[in-house]
């Protein structure tokens, strides 16, 4: 019996890795209540009831839900570029994608969270995380813009991020690769690990009325995997919860050579004592080189900022900063009940799940009672921070979120489930499959000290056969479960884009009433903006020419442009001059190597084009506006280099010439 028991994770470890996570539960396909489509039916021109925002994955954007129906109502753009609406193509956008790295039109998108007051969700901005090129966003849920990416330094792989402290403080980032610090020599034996490489988490903070993000400071720690995260709340609000793995450092097949200590570990961080430190003066400068990106709405441009210090606390030198709580088995999910009293630790080869005791780790901690110390951090002894055992849950513990009345529901990946259990006597409640292997799951504000408990969402990581088939790339699925009753529910599927991982959920009432609904043409402070026909107009500077151009249903001004000669660098500064909702326009022009425009009211948007042949190019919007859409277009004539033909621009006066030989 021993035996098998200790053989267990590693069954399982073999199990994942030959895809048995796969096999369908049972009675799959029966477990659909009957009044299900009743409780997810919004009426058409009926809103719904909350918004869903969920992380994209390796899409690199963020797509937006209407709950209970699952209806998808935007894909907002973060971190790849989107010919859509021209993010990352435009002019004015390109900035936001700019890192160390140069431009990049990609990243891979797993967390969000949203802005929190007091613990509870302000309806304000929802950050964002990029994993590839470390890099932190923050998206503004009036325009539903991302307004804000910081880059960085002393990361890769930036998983466990981008988590808030209960009042927005701080955005909290943990990289998932230790690497060598950016100002040491990174040229050294990858195998050297254990003697070069650091782990490193950032506090970026968050400016109360503007939104703006700055980083504060970095932590230096030892090199283990940050994997996730969450602060605490209520009792424990001055203090941050990080998973770790490969606390074994291993540098090459991680699957068995991090998989080898029974317990890695849980690091607690007391990030109030941290900020005393940082304001005391205790961190190093350090050099390094990060890209701060920042969308005006004003300008409706953005600019890109690098910086090039960043103040490093040590968590070895530093003391009472960080602990380390043992935590089995290669722990993913971390994760704080709304009391702020139980740390859920979720080891993805455990056959148990631990609830850990804030309170517990605070006397433990004044105790001392350590079983040793790992890279110069105080380990706690595991029994003296347990609270207690989740026993049986199933197979593959993830993630963990909360229903408010005292119970959390646990993703268990491996034998497709999410499991209910009670926060107190720590009993399993219900168990419901999900098809197949969830990986995150979301109760409206389940992060926070008043989730709403009415539904939970699981976002599955596979789909197999729950859609009709579309070739070998099937779309993603989330599951929404009525958990207001005993018995979680089975209510909808629904597709998801990209792979879903960590997504949020709030009242839409906190959101809707904000919403921009079209930018005020007087407060347009775009250097190229024109805020009439009027005032269009075409300016050369050399080989650079400036279109001032107006987008109003139906016509585009100026619409006849010529003197454009090849080598010319063109830049059509397009203002939508609408004042009015959901009337915007596009723009796009034959040959461009880019991306079109899509032009709200009142905005600004710039599209640069370079001719390659020598001809007559039509320009057209893309949006259909009117009944005279199609009429919305003009045309650019291209002549060669050398030509004399002037600059001239016009719409309404360039008239056919009646005399001409063709005509006559
Ligand atoms: S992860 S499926 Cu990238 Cu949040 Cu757990
Ligand atoms: Cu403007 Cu179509």
């Amino acid at each position: 019996m021993k035996k098998i028991k200790n053989l267990l994770p590693a069954l399982m470890a073999v199990g994942m890795l030959l895809g048995m996570h796969a096999c369908k539960p049972k009675n799959a396909g029966n477990t659909i209540s009957s009044d299900a489509a009743g409780k997810v039916y919004i009426a058409p021109g009926k809103y719904d009831e909350f918004y869903n925002f969920v992380s994209g994955g390796f899409s690199g954007q963020m797509s937006v839900y209407g709950l209970p129906s699952g209806r998808l109502l935007k894909v907002v753009p973060i971190f790849s570029v989107n010919p859509e609406n021209g993010y990352g193509y435009s002019e004015e956008t390109k900035p936001m994608l700019m890192t160390s790295h140069g431009f990049i039109p990609w990243d891979d998108q797993h967390h969000l969270d949203l802005s929190q007051t007091n613990g509870e969700i302000d309806g304000r901005w929802i950050f964002a995380n990029a994993n590839n090129t470390p890099r932190v966003a923050r998206v503004d849920l009036t325009t539903f813009h991302t307004a804000e990416i910081i880059e960085l330094p002393n990361s890769a792989g930036n998983h466990s991020s981008p988590f808030i402290t209960e009042n927005t403080e701080y955005v909290v980032a943990g990289t998932r690769f230790s690497v060598p610090p950016d100002d040491k020599n990174g040229d050294v034996a990858i195998n050297t690990y254990k003697d070069n490489f650091k782990g490193t988490i950032s506090f970026i903070s968050v400016d109360k009325n503007s939104g703006k993000m700055d980083i504060a400071f970095q932590l230096q720690c030892p090199a283990v995997n940050f994997d996730l995260s969450h602060s605490g709340k209520g009792p424990s609000s001055g203090w941050f919860f990080f998973s770790c793995y490969n606390t074994e450092k291993a540098n090459t097949l991680l699957e068995v050579n991090a998989s080898k200590r029974d317990k890695d570990f849980i690091m607690a961080v007391n990030w109030k004592k941290a900020e005393e430190y940082f304001k005391a003066g205790k961190g190093r400068k350090q050099s390094v080189k990060y890209a701060h990106n920042f969308y005006d709405e004003k300008t409706h441009t953005a600019t890109s900022e690098f910086k090039t210090e960043v103040i490093v606390l040590d968590s070895k030198e530093l003391k009472d900063i960080c602990y380390f709580i043992p935590c089995p088995k290669s722990p993913h999910g971390c994760d704080v009940d709304p009391t702020g009293e139980y740390i859920v630790g979720s080891g993805k080869l455990a056959a148990l799940i631990p609830v850990f005791s804030f309170s517990k780790i605070q006397n433990a901690i004044s105790a001392k009672d350590f079983i040793g110390d790992y890279d110069g951090i105080p380990v706690i002894k595991y029994e003296s921070a347990l609270y207690g055992e989740v026993k049986k849950p199933g197979l593959g513990p993830l993630h963990t979120e909360f229903d408010g009345r005292g119970n959390a529901i646990t993703t268990m990946f491996v034998s497709s489930e999410i499991v209910k259990w009670n926060l107190k006597d720590l009993k399993i409640l219900d168990r419901a499959p999900t098809f197949y292997s969830p990986g995150h799951l979301c109760i409206p504000g389940g992060d926070t000290k008043k989730p709403n408990g009415k539904y939970v969402i699981v976002y599955n990581k596979i789909t197999k056969d729950r859609y009709l088939p579309t070739g070998p790339e099937l779309a993603q699925a989330a599951q929404l479960f009525d958990i207001s009753g005993e018995k979680m529910q089975l209510l909808l599927d629904f597709p998801t884009i990209g792979e879903p991982h960590y997504a949020q959920a709030v009242q839409a009432s906190l959101i809707r009433d904000k919403s921009v609904k079209f930018f005020k043409i007087e407060d347009n402070n775009h250097p190229y903006v024109s805020k009439g026909e009027g005032t269009t107009k075409i300016v050369r500077e050399g080989n650079k020419v400036h279109v001032y151009m107006t987008l109003i249903r139906s016509h585009i001004t100026p619409d006849n442009i010529e003197g454009i000669k090849m080598g010319d660098e063109v830049y059509f500064h397009t203002t939508n001059i609408e004042q009015d909702w959901d009337v915007p326009h596009g723009f796009a022009i034959k040959g461009a190597a880019n991306a079109e425009l899509l032009v709200m009211p009142g905005e600004t948007s710039t599209l640069k084009w370079m001719p390659d042949r020598v001809g007559i190019f039509p320009f057209y919007c893309t949006d259909f506006c009117s009944a005279l859409h199609q009429e919305m277009s003009g045309y650019v004539r291209v002549s060669p280099a050398g030509s004399k033909i002037p600059i001239s621009f016009s719409t309404g006066t360039n008239m056919p010439k009646s005399d001409s030989a063709e005509n006559k």
